[in-house]
């Protein structure tokens, strides 16, 4: 584990429907992010925000990619900012901002890591293109994106693609998948592991396996943790909650599980709306398994 984290946050909204998850920075931060890692033993280098325009003052002229010139942009400073953090030895945190953002970290990170794993937490597959998309919203794609399909300018962020092979591509906690998507995971043999599977083999042996793959000839691996992929009952403060999803203690197992294989180089904490929250619960819920991947042990 290195030593010292680097917090970026990236107030990021234009990438779907709902307003108040550009907030979700400001909520992961007030929930003691800093302190609670602090604690730990590491250092915090918090890096402040990325720039990102106001809806508002910009209007959506392409209903197939919502807010793509916007996102674009945001995508490709958050790429550079976390290049740069990655080259100074830091592990990353970047707090979304819906899950578009995941294009911009992930490319910053693989500029680094060049052989790099994904985990992919979320209740949905993110694999959607512009040709599949039911929305029209760019963080139903970011994984599609990373391993080199769909919109040309968002697949190209940073400069280079893919930047994922998919075998090394791990989707955890998934019960909300487009038919079309489905198609996409299948096609390019991407591992998913839905809740009925973590059901049926159990969290640890999912995340044994989630692991395995992810790390199979990589040097690293990234988390993307959408708060979605936890059940509503833990993290109610999401745009897109489904019921069903991984518990408090399944989430938390699955964290300790990944800060013992001392893979993880890089993370993603996105998705938290604290309009939606219920007094921060969601951003608190963030915090706790944030801490759990760093090394925080229950006893
Ligand atoms: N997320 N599959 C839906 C879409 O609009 O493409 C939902 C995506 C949700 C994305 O939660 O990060
Ligand atoms: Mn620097
Ligand atoms: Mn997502
Ligand atoms: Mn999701």
């Amino acid at each position: 584990m290195k030593k010292t984290v680097s917090v970026i946050g990236v107030p990021m909204d234009l990438g779907q429907g709902r307003r108040g998850v550009d907030m979700g920075p400001y909520a992961i931060r007030y929930a003691s992010l800093k302190e609670r890692i602090e604690r730990l033993g590491l250092t915090v280098n918090d890096q402040g925000n990325i720039n990102v325009p106001t809806a508002e003052t910009h209007d959506i002229d392409n209903q197939k990619l919502k807010y793509l010139p916007e996102v674009t942009r945001v995508s490709e400073d958050l790429a550079a900012k976390v290049a740069d953090v990655m080259a100074d030895g830091h592990f990353p945190i970047i707090l979304g901002g819906d899950h578009s953002i995941a294009i911009g970290s992930i490319a910053g990170v693989a500029q680094h890591v060049k052989k790099l794993g994904v985990i992919w937490f979320d209740a949905h597959g993110d694999m959607n293109t512009e040709d599949t998309t039911p929305s029209g919203n760019i963080h139903g794609m970011p994984l599609a994106c990373c391993i080199g399909i769909g919109n040309e300018t968002l697949v190209n962020i940073g400069g280079y693609a893919p930047k994922l092979k998919p075998e090394n591509v791990v989707i955890v906690g998934a019960r909300s998948i487009d038919p079309e998507e489905r198609e996409l995971i299948r096609a390019h043999n991407i591992t998913c592991f839905t809740m009925h599977e973590i059901d049926k083999l159990g969290i640890a042996k999912v995340m044994e396996e989630a692991i395995r793959i992810a790390s199979a000839g990589t040097d690293g691996i990234h988390l993307s943790l959408d708060l979605d992929s936890i059940d509503p009952d833990m993290a109610p403060g999401v745009g897109t909650p489904v019921l069903g999803g991984v518990t408090y203690r399944e989430g938390h197992l699955a964290m300790e599980m990944l800060f013992q294989s001392d893979k993880v180089v890089s993370c993603d904490l996105v998705e938290v709306n604290p309009i939606l929250d219920e007094q921060n619960k969601t951003a608190r819920t963030a915090v706790d398994l944030v801490c759990s991947l760093l090394g925080e042990s229950t006893m």
